[in-house]
């Protein structure tokens, strides 16, 4: 029996995940919350996935961190702000030479997570993979992608990638996997706030050219004083070609908001302030930037952190 995978969340990318890996015949177990959310998941049979209008639904086991059973493999599927306290349950099951998939956007979380797990191997993910939840355990995938896997503190590939061929989840082992991560949050940080404050799709950010390459310039100081020359490079024209390529979307972090969810904010625009204070870096748009999200956030109710 191969290892099996345990997906922690079943939200949108757990949902995904989880499914396929599940279709290709892999042995995965879900875990939820809590024994109410299991009684739920019970009740309503397993997971389902819609693909091209096509809804299958999968009987995966589900269970609560309170399980027994050890862990060898984990999908960490939740947002960034719950990664490090869902971690923390888990951590008394973890076997010797577990390994974490991070699965969080941003930057910030997976240092988090590794520091709740020093034994575990832990790997982070980038994903342009595009999926939404429809209603609780159905979950859409809207946008084919790819999802870049690495451990910036040891480069070799862990066998189980066998099993994403397999899933027929599209991805590649990344030996610069925090270039692309900050490459990622700096794209993020220079379109999705400004999406939120302009009411607008991202291609609505076309009419605000000049904001968005001023923010470029001072991401780009600070990509380069972190060391992150490569993610800097040509980022301005990235981000223009990404808002001509998405105009007709809504960014991950103008939904949040029109969903009245917490934000990721804290491990976007928050983490790229906090990293430039700490480089005692002046970079006043950004900062503005940042406090006119807050305030946007807090007038609507919502977290800021
Ligand atoms: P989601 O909100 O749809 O799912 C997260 C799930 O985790 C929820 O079901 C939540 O109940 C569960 N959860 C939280 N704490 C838990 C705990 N302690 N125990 C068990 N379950 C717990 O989120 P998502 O959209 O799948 O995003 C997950 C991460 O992936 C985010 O960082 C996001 O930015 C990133 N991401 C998402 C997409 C996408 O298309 N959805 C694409 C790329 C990256
Ligand atoms: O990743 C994105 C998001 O919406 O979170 C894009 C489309 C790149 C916009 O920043």
């Amino acid at each position: 029996m191969s290892t099996p995978w345990h997906v922690l969340g079943a939200g949108s990318l757990g949902t995904l995940w989880a499914t396929r890996l599940a279709r290709a015949g892999k042995p995965v177990r879900l875990i939820v919350r809590d024994p109410q959310r299991l009684a739920a998941y019970q009740a309503a049979g397993g997971l389902t996935l819609v693909e091209h209008g096509q809804a299958q639904r999968f009987n995966i086991p589900g269970e609560t961190a309170e399980s027994g059973e050890p862990i060898s493999r984990l999908l960490v599927a939740c947002k960034a702000y719950d990664a490090e306290q869902a971690v923390a349950r888990l951590a008394p099951r973890l076997a010797p030479g577990a390994e974490l998939i991070l699965l969080q956007n941003g930057l910030g979380s997976q240092d988090a997570v590794a520091a709740q797990v020093p034994q575990a191997r832990c790997i982070c993910a980038s994903s342009t993979e595009g999926a939404f939840r429809e209603g609780d355990w159905r979950v859409v995938f809207a946008g084919h992608g790819y999802t870049w896997l690495g451990d910036s503190g040891h480069p070799v590939a862990p066998i189980w990638l066998d099993d994403l061929v397999d899933a027929g989840i599209p991805h590649e082992w990344s030996t610069d996997i925090l270039t692309r991560l900050w490459r990622k949050l700096a794209l993020n940080c220079a379109i999705n706030p400004l999406t939120v404050l302009h009411d607008c799709r991202n291609g609505g950010l076309q009419d605000h050219h000049c904001e968005v390459a001023t923010l470029c310039g001072e991401l780009t100081e600070l990509l380069e004083r972190c060391g992150q020359p490569a993610a800097a490079q040509d980022l301005a024209q990235e981000v223009e070609r990404v808002i001509h390529a998405t105009a007709a979307n809504y960014s991950s972090m103008y939904q949040d908001v029109a969903h009245q969810r917490r934000t990721e904010i804290s491990y976007l625009l928050g983490y790229a302030c906090k990293v430039a204070a700490r480089h005692q870096l002046n970079l006043p748009h950004l900062n503005q930037l940042q406090q006119r999200l807050i305030a946007h956030l807090h007038s609507l109710g919502l977290p800021s952190d």
